[in-house]
């Protein structure tokens, strides 16, 4: 029996500067999410969307931590969102919005998976604090707040923290780390599989090494999928695209060999912003790498 997959969309675009990633959750269901992952043999339950404020009805209280109180309640809404469909034994697929909604869904997901394996797809290392931040913008500091590291209301979502440990969690595809950020990375023991790694190293070990240190002795593994992982070419619409990524090829390699693995429990899909895309590219780069982690090519 396959699983069942449900959709959660999180509106999200607190957690960044650039108005339009709220509106990611739209395209990327426009771009056929359901009707692809269906055409797979799953069921798809679609949760409709979290609620989320709009910026314009709320103001910036913390230029080091902008709109701490307003992410902070999406994301104990969201939790409990993913705590009940991982309780139901469904994989959530979690629509963003900006990347800080992974401290929701990974909050949710390890009330059921206690030891989660996390492997973090992005050009970026989000793992900044209120010190460290070159911005003040939540979405630079998710992976930080699921190990513990940051603010207390941001780390101690759904009442428990640490949510996850550094030997469980792995990035690929990091190419824009900040001076300091790279820092507490090395401080914490967080292995980075960055632009030049997968260049030498080649995706496909890349992929083994970053499956065992997420899967072996975990419940599972979480993926948490920023579309500026891949490269702009295929994902344009993003709110921080950087040259240099991750090819759609590598991508759907990458995709094809976590599904082999079987281990994958859940995923984030962040970043996507249709304002700054050409055509909806970067939705339907998105639906097709979620198709090839369900095992579109390789069933
Ligand atoms: B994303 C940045 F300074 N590091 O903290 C920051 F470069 O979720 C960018 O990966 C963060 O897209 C990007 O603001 C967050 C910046
Ligand atoms: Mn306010
Ligand atoms: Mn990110
Ligand atoms: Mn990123």
């Amino acid at each position: 029996m396959k699983k069942t997959i449900s959709v959660i969309g999180v509106p999200m675009d607190l957690g960044q500067g650039r108005r339009g990633v709220d509106m990611g959750p739209f395209s990327i269901r426009y771009a056929g999410l359901k009707e692809r992952i269906e055409r797979l043999g799953y069921t798809v339950h679609d949760q409709g969307n979290v609620n989320v404020p709009q910026a314009e009805s709320h103001h910036i209280h913390d230029e080091k931590l902008k709109y701490l109180p307003e992410v902070t309640r999406v994301s104990e809404d969201l939790a409990s969102k993913v705590k009940d469909v991982v309780e139901q034994g469904h994989f959530p697929v979690i629509l963003g919005g900006d990347h800080s909604i992974a401290i929701g869904s990974i909050a949710g997901i390890t009330q059921k998976y206690k030891k989660l394996g996390v492997i973090w797809f992005d050009a970026h290392a989000d793992f900044n604090t209120e010190d460290s931040t070159p911005s003040g913008n939540i979405h630079g500091m998710p992976l930080a707040c699921c190990l513990g590291v940051g603010h207390e209301k941001l780390v101690n979502i759904a009442g428990f923290a640490p949510k996850i440990q550094p030997e469980n969690v792995v990035i690929v595809g990091a190419r824009s780390v900040d001076r300091d950020e790279r820092l507490l990375l090395k401080q914490h023991g967080i292995k980075v599989f960055d632009m030049h790694e997968v260049d030498k190293l080649g995706i496909a070990k890349v992929m083994e090494e970053a499956i065992r240190i997420a899967g072996e002795g975990t419940d599972g593994i979480h993926l948490s999928l920023d579309l500026d992982a891949i490269d702009p070419d295929m994902a344009p619409g993003v709110g921080t695209p950087v040259l240099g990524g991750i090819t759609y090829r590598e991508g759907h390699f990458a995709m094809e060999l976590l599904f082999q693995s079987n281990k994958v429990i859940s995923c984030d899909v962040v970043e996507v912003n249709p304002i700054l895309d050409e055509h909806n590219k970067t939705a339907r780069t998105a639906v097709d790498l979620v198709c090839s982690l369900l095992g579109e090519a390789v069933m």
